[in-house]
């Protein structure tokens, strides 16, 4: 294994990315470095390129992929009861991290539209597509609601919520999209969060539950190494995107979609196997070398970590942040919970 530095890696990146253009430099200096360590990795940003996010979609569909399903049967059944908690009597206003295409936050939408008439709803997402296709979704369907899109990578850039004269807010945070980041990338993200809520303020925060005497770890095997591939596929797309992007030459057939549980954090990992013994090369800049990277047989990309929580988890979680917990709904096989939690 070469070693290489930072400063390398930065220097051929500046050149790179001027011929590849597409990422800013800082995202790409990530993957090249995560990529030369001893035990590679990649920032599971990379999957969520136009066909990265078109498969996640995908993936949401899949009768493996119980997630969606089943945060989706919680909000339609307990719609009313979370805003009548969270609302304590006042008008709500709602903010959402990541929304995406916002589908499931519909259904909470109507049911503040039945209980308040008109809603602000403010989707805060990294992607101008999803945005669009949020807004347009929600004005066609649900009358009454007020769309005010806000374009931003919450993880790294200040939180701004949307204020309205005489109303509460209500932030969501669903889909599990917290158990992608690590313990304390969660504790920083909701701290952040805090600081822009005023005290009584809701969160509620949807995640994945870990196995237990009623969910099989078969299942989420399942969900993440789904029958039809598409998991797969959406794993293998960050080579392409890597070839695409940074002019790098991996050959997706060489490597292979690998699921591991890690009982010790709790979390399902997403890895790209190397199949053979093989280099891959990040190309030459003016000011920097060729650099190859060389993969053993057998030898893994780490490419997410999928955390599942338990209720102590989410406790300490939410306590950490500066929430306390208001009340948990979860589906019967305790797959999957809701969270509220109130700003202290
Ligand atoms: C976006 N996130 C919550 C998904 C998850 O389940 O961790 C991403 C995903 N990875 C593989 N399948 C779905």
């Amino acid at each position: 294994m070469e070693l290489v530095t930072e400063t390398q890696v930065r220097g051929k990146l500046s050149e790179v990315s001027k011929r590849f253009l597409a990422r800013p430099e800082r995202e790409l200096t990530e993957a090249v470095l995560g990529l030369s360590a001893t035990r590679k990795s990649l920032p599971a940003w990379l999957f969520y390129d136009a066909t990265g996010s078109a498969l996640f979609e995908q993936i949401t569909e899949l009768p493996e992929y119980y997630l969606t399903r089943t945060e989706r049967a919680l909000l339609t059944s307990y719609s009313d009861e979370i805003l009548e908690l969270a609302s304590a009597g006042k008008s709500l206003s709602m903010s959402e991290l990541g929304s995406g295409t916002a589908a499931k936050t519909g259904i909470l939408l109507q049911a503040a539209v039945r209980r308040q008439g008109l809603v602000f709803y403010q989707p805060i997402d990294v992607s101008k597509v999803s945005l669009d296709t949020a807004r347009e979704y929600i004005n066609q369907r649900i009358p009454g609601v007020t769309v005010l899109p806000q374009l931003s990578n919450y993880v790294i850039e200040p939180i701004q919520l949307e204020r309205h004269a005489g109303k509460k807010a209500l932030v969501l945070y669903i889909g599990s999209s917290i158990g992608n980041f690590l313990k304390g990338e969660r504790i920083r993200i909701l701290r952040r969060l805090r600081d822009a809520m005023e005290p009584e303020e809701g969160l509620l925060l949807g995640t994945d539950l870990a196995p237990s005497q009623h969910k099989s770890l078969y299942a989420l095997f399942a969900a993440y190494d789904d029958s039809q591939g598409v998991t797969a596929k959406f794993n293998l797309n960050v080579l392409t995107r890597l070839n695409r992007e940074v002019g790098m030459n991996f050959n997706p057939n060489l490597f292979r979609h690998l699921i591991r549980w890690n009982a010790v954090e709790s979390r399902i990992e997403m890895h790209l196997e190397s199949i053979v013994r093989q280099e891959v090369m990040v190309p030459a800049g003016l000011d920097a070398m060729e650099l190859r990277i060389r993969f053993g047989k057998g030898e893994t990309i780490h490419t997410e970590n999928s955390y599942k929580f338990n209720t102590g988890m989410i406790d300490e979680m939410f306590t950490a942040a500066g929430f306390s917990v208001t009340k948990v709904w979860t589906d019967p096989l305790q797959t999957f919970a809701l969270t509220l939690a109130a700003a202290r």
